[in-house]
């Protein structure tokens, strides 16, 4: 197969009814191009996101001009290849119309020989996604998420592009991905799936061919002929589709061995000639995940990767930024670098997005980041017309291809949050939409998972306990969103009230950095997170207040802006480790912590580790702590909380302390663990030093210690575990809030030379 890429064609754009053309790049999009040619003002800056958002009540046109690779025509058939329009396209070849597309999740291909000539003119018309949502809310007034633009869930298009409550309403459109010319005769190769055997020491691969057959050739005309390529470039022999790879090197997720990375080649041939060729790199991994029952009741929920089952740590992620041009490999690689640094072993990428580009899959799995892959429905209920059904259908085949041999593709999920919303009637306008829900999520896409990706666990929501509306949100089993702290205003405390089997979100808000902040206003005036520009750059509800009534539970009054930010970060870092540390001290039963939310789409106040400049908060270095895989944590008892005046508390209220080590290593551990009372200038009262054996892949809990007499207010403990001389983690805690403990001035003092 021949491709000529229409990326570097002659590229312009303008909007209808403007016939002033200006400069365009593909892929990218129409926010984009205008910003670059100085038509828009930055759509993040202060509130500028209304004018960008009605922008999008117009249509658009991209114009390309190019000259074709006359060598192309020598080819029976000349394809034009969309690996993704976003969304609502008319395409227009030579002046003949070819197509329309209504799915940005899809990749659109059509035979264009007959229409091409030495000089050609591509035109893709998009129309208004904000005028097409609006209508079809009135034909079918849908109810889903009210952080969305109404009418959201009738296109095809990432959801959160209309807003969500991290998000801007910034419905962007363009041509997102590549676009090419791709010239083949007789045949293609669609893809090919690969399926892993492991045995002791050998691992046994065996390739299956989608092919695309073109005039009356047959699968007996052509041949196809597989390499595999270790990780040092050695070849392996293969017989016929099969291949026995001995000694393997194994696949493991970060954190718990290497990720060798083998490559896989297809070549299509027909007489001699090849045809086409197919490579991609393969892990050689078994992943699913275990649901054996416990004996607390209820079952596990953990991800089982060769035979050892391991506890997810990582985070939700979210698209990675609102103009969808800017996201390139190396702006990928930054933020999942950062995951992986923060100890993440796994990654959610969430429903509401789109499904991500190819380099990101790569990226998981050169840093071993095992991806929990939604479905892109979320929020909403969905109507499985005939024409609905088809276009559904075509996405999933698209991506599961696409997906499949990803070494770190771990499961694949129906949708985020539907199951327990449907069962609740939270957004059903009919009762027709119960019935879609099974058959979209329990029939269409997991028939369709097991016939292309047979060896990749299918789990049909997020959160779940197996499907059918069974408890979906049920703390005993499958996984869980866990919202009673944050949007339930419970206190963190309430996180030790469960052992959640995995529990796939829970998040806690802070501002991003002031820098960041800095970079959507410099009016000092908005330096004040009441203010209407911090408000629009805050999403969820009144979440500003929510923030200050957390805190207030916690720390002193921030007494200026600087230091407001800087205590929300803290109070989220705080209240999240909270949580993280409970689950992890309760390895076995729970098996999973996916932080809710990784990343930011836009500046903006919300539940992300990492802001939208990249600037880690608080939370991501505290996650590289509790993430850590040998980590101690203490289970504290008798702290004096919020609105409990000291003599509230029954004079035996107990004080004490219970420290536990988690190993989450493949290696027993013989360590040491010390503990102290220390006065607030951390001269020590009392210590004591235990010598612990944490075997692999567990939690060691130590005796509990009777704190009675410590001065709440004055003393505070410390604690570590050390390999040796080495201290692998450590921390620190008070018994008393942080607002009323008496802190000794450290007197520090800095100067910059
Ligand atoms: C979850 C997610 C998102 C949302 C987040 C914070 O429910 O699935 O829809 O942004 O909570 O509210």
């Amino acid at each position: 197969m021949q491709t000529q890429c229409l990326c570097k064609a002659d590229w312009k754009m303008h909007q209808i009814g403007d016939p002033t053309m200006i400069k365009a790049v593909v892929p990218g999009s129409v926010y984009g191009d205008l910003l670059r040619e100085g038509k828009m003002e930055d759509p993040f800056w202060k509130d500028n996101e209304d004018k960008a958002c009605a922008l999008m009540e117009n249509d658009f046109e991209y114009i390309g001009t190019f000259k074709m690779d006359e060598n192309m025509m020598n080819n029976d058939h000349v394809v034009l290849h969309f690996d993704g329009i976003d969304t609502l396209a008319d395409i227009t070849l030579n002046g003949k119309k070819i197509a329309s597309t209504n799915n940005m999740h899809r990749t659109y291909e059509f035979e264009v020989k007959d229409l091409l000539k030495g000089d050609n003119e591509i035109k893709v018309y998009l129309h208004s996604p904000n005028k097409f949502i609006y209508e079809m809310s009135k034909e079918y007034p849908t109810i889903g998420s009210s952080d969305a633009m109404p009418g959201f869930m009738h296109l095809r298009k990432a959801h959160c592009m209309f807003g969500w409550d991290w998000g801007a309403h910034l419905p962007d459109a363009g041509i997102w991905k590549p676009v090419s010319l791709r010239a083949f005769s007789d045949a293609r190769i669609d893809s090919v799936l690969v399926l892993q055997d492991h045995k002791k020491n050998a691992v046994k691969l065996e390739f299956k061919p989608d092919l695309l057959l073109y005039d009356n050739t047959t699968e007996e005309d052509v041949k196809i002929k597989y390499t595999v390529t270790t990780p040092d470039g050695k070849e392996i022999a293969v017989e016929g589709c099969q291949a026995e790879i001995t000694d393997p090197e194994i696949w493991w997720p970060n954190g718990y061995g290497k990720q060798p990375l083998y490559t896989v080649t297809a070549v299509l041939t027909k007489g001699g000639k090849e045809l086409d060729r197919w490579e991609r790199k393969i892990g050689l991994r078994t992943v699913t995940m275990s649901r054996e029952p416990l004996d607390i009741g209820g079952e596990e929920f953990c991800a089982m990767v060769n035979g050892v089952k391991i506890f997810s740590m990582g985070a939700d992620y979210i698209p990675e930024d609102h103009l969808l041009g800017r996201v390139t490999p190396e702006v990928t690689r930054k933020l999942l670098e950062k995951a992986a640094w923060a100890n993440h072993n796994c990654i959610r990428v969430w429903g509401g997005g789109h499904y991500p580009t190819d380099w990101f899959y790569d990226i998981c799995d050169e840093l071993g980041l095992l991806v929990w892959q939604d479905f892109m429905f979320a929020c909403s209920m969905y109507e499985l017309t005939p024409e609905f059904e088809a276009n559904i259908k075509e996405e999933f085949k698209d991506n599961i291809k696409r997906l499949r041999h990803h070494a770190s593709l771990s499961l694949l999920c129906g949708n985020n949050e539907m199951e327990m919303f449907t069962k609740f009637r939270t957004w059903v306008s009919k009762e027709s939409e119960i019935r879609d829900y099974i058959i979209m999520y329990e029939k269409i896409i997991p028939d369709m998972v097991r016939e292309l990706a047979p060896q990749t666990f299918y789990w049909p929501a997020s959160p779940s306990s197996g499907g059918s509306f069974d408890e979906p949100d049920s703390p005993d089993r499958g996984d869980q969103h866990y919202w009673e702290v944050w949007h339930g205003n419970k206190p963190f405390s309430e996180y030790r009230k469960y052992l959640f089997r995995y529990c796939s979100e829970f998040g806690f808000q802070s501002f991003p950095s002031e820098k960041t902040v800095e970079t959507f206003t410099d009016d000092p005036d908005d330096k004040n997170i009441f203010s209407y520009i911090m408000e629009r750059h805050q999403r969820n509800g009144a979440a500003n207040g929510k923030i200050m009534n957390y805190m207030q539970q916690t720390y002193r009054y921030p007494t200026d802006f600087s230091t407001l930010i800087y205590a929300s970060q803290l109070l989220q870092a705080d209240g999240i480790r909270y949580g993280v540390e409970h689950f992890r001290r309760n390895r076995g039963v729970c098996m999973g912590a996916v932080v809710w939310q990784l990343n930011d789409i836009w500046p903006v106040a919300s539940w992300a580790s990492i802001d939208y400049s990249g600037r880690l908060k608080a939370l991501h270095y505290y996650e590289k702590r509790f993430f850590a895989p040998i980590m101690i944590s203490c289970e504290e008892e008798g702290m004096v909380t919020m609105g409990k005046a000291l003599n509230d508390y029954p004079k035996d209220f107990n004080k004490s302390i219970r420290l536990a080590v988690a190993n989450e290593s493949m290696k027993d551990e013989k360590l040491t663990v010390h503990w102290a009372l220390r006065n607030a200038d951390a001269s020590v009262v009392k210590e004591e030093a235990t010598e612990i054996e944490v075997k692999a892949l567990s939690t060691t809990w130590l005796d509990k210690v009777d704190m009675s007499d410590i001065k709440i207010f004055d003393q505070y403990i410390s604690y570590d575990v050390c390999r040796g001389d080495e201290v692998l983690s450590s921390g620190t805690v008070n018994l008393a809030m942080p607002k009323y403990f008496h802190y000794e001035n450290p007197n520090l003092k800095l100067s910059v030379d």
